[in-house]
């Protein structure tokens, strides 16, 4: 299995919970800076021109974050990367929903690619002004979601923490302090001490 990552983008997350699967996988660098998600080659693997995806062993892509770490966590019996209930799965969609939709592509995505979601260049720096007020807000909500408690789902530490965990990492970029989250900083601290988070941002070079 391959995952295909840039480093300390959202592909953190699942290169996080293969760490923690324990699975045997290898890791492909995706230079996003210098356009490589629009190169043919990578086109063939994800035509979506976004990291993460995974290549597996029968040959098959799987793309997007949530479904990525749904099925990691699906197909390591053992791992305790989610909980077997219908409950508990519903809440981790939940949040994972929430923080792809709303979090990651309604909010840091317009930040950072604030030139893509405008007709007229001039207008992205008030496009990315709004993009920071919105991530602001929606870092709000996940705070409020978390109810003083540092794991996502009430079964303890699962997939979508680590998905979490990345997003709290961005923070800055919303001109916010991480502390203004004090649940979703404690989560951060928490993920970022467990073996699988040290692995994985020693092997993207963020360690
Ligand atoms: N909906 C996708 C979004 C993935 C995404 O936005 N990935 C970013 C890195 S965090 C990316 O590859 N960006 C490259 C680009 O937009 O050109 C998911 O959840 O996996």
């Amino acid at each position: 299995m391959k995952l295909f990552y840039s480093p300390g983008a959202c592909s953190l997350a699942v290169h996080i919970a293969l760490h923690e699967s324990g699975r045997p996988f290898e890791a492909v660098r995706v230079n996003l800076k210098d356009g490589e998600q629009f190169t043919p080659a990578f086109l063939a693997i994800n035509p979506k021109s976004k990291v993460p995806a995974i290549a597996r062993d029968d040959g098959s892509i799987l793309t997007e974050c949530p479904a990525l770490l749904f099925w990691v966590a699906r197909t390591s019996p053992g791992a305790g990367l989610l909980p077997e209930d219908a409950e508990g799965q519903a809440r981790a969609i939940e949040w994972m929903n929430f923080i792809s939709g709303s979090l990651h592509n309604g909010g840091f995505t317009r930040i950072s690619r604030g030139e893509r979601f405008v007709g007229d260049p001039a207008h992205a720096p008030a496009a990315i002004e709004k993009a920071k007020a919105d991530t602001a807000k929606f870092l709000g909500i996940a705070e409020e979601m978390l109810g003083g408690r540092d794991t996502a789902l009430a079964s303890g530490h699962s997939v979508v923490d680590d998905y979490l965990y990345v997003l709290a990492r961005w923070v800055p970029r919303a001109d916010k302090d991480l502390a203004d989250y004090p649940t979703l900083k404690r989560l951060h601290d928490r993920v970022a001490a467990r073996p699988g988070t040290q692995k994985a941002l020693a092997a993207e070079g963020l360690g």
